[in-house]
């Protein structure tokens, strides 16, 4: 099985919990392409009726589209009774890492507005503690005074050997990578564990100029995880 198979069996796994009539949050990313993907086909086949989805980005909102699943958003429907979506790190205390595609601040707002937030992982993305992979943990901030922004945020961090990065477009151009929101994302890396999470989490959105961080803190209702060995389905 490989890596995207895995994703595509979460997925559709998910997909069984959405239920006709229900007000959809639509994440964003490789896997929580294929559950928007199999919602789009269900609806197509009658099997689901009355669906109305909010994309957590515009490349969800296009895909949507392009599969006809009927859309709004959280001024029309301020709750949201199921969101479905993939995250970069998941800790055994189903708290997430996500936004290394760069639409964190959409999705946060989406999925703290819902009753129910389902993640879709393959199992690559579980983690003992957030940051262990080593890999990004993105912040949105405004395009003024970026530079200022990252100093701030590597300094609040020193203690677990931050290093803050500027995302750019592509690994090549220093073209600063820009947010649905018109912001930008400043990468952060550690080398040890960062500790409480709520207290790290409080720091960074104290600081001015910074709009959202991609840890999501006890947001996840269910995770489902598929692995070579199978599925694994995991309740706060
Ligand atoms: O950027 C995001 O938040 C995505 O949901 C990410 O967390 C998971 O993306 P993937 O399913 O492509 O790994």
């Amino acid at each position: 099985l490989t890596q995207d198979d895995l994703k595509k069996i979460a997925a559709y796994k998910a997909v069984e919990f959405v239920e006709s009539g229900m007000v959809l949050g639509l994440g964003t990313g490789s896997t929580a392409k294929h559950a928007v993907d199999r919602i789009g086909e269900l609806l197509r086949q009658g099997k689901l009726k009355n669906i109305i989805g909010i994309p957590t980005s515009k490349k969800t909102h296009e895909q949507a589209v392009s599969l006809g699943i009927p859309l709004s958003d959280l001024d029309t429907h301020p709750t949201v009774d199921l969101a479905i979506d993939g995250a970069d790190e998941v800790d055994p205390g189903l708290n997430l890492v996500k936004g290394r595609g760069g639409s964190l601040l959409r999705e946060k707002m989406v999925e703290s507005a819902c009753k129910r937030f389902i993640v879709i992982v393959d199992e690559s993305k579980c983690v003992h503690f957030i940051g262990e992979s080593g890999l990004a943990m993105p912040v949105e901030v405004v395009p003024f005074c970026w530079k200022f922004s990252a100093q701030r945020l590597q300094n609040l961090f020193e203690y677990a050997g931050c290093v803050a990065k500027l995302r750019t477009e592509k690994e090549s151009s220093s073209r600063p990578f820009v947010t649905d929101n018109g912001n930008f994302i400043v990468d952060l890396y550690f080398k040890e564990d960062i500790g409480d999470l709520k207290i790290a989490s409080d720091k960074i959105l104290r600081l001015a100029g910074v709009v959202e961080h991609g840890m999501f803190l006890d947001m996840a209702s269910t995770v489902i995880v598929a692995g070579e060995l199978g599925i694994t389905i995991k309740h706060k």
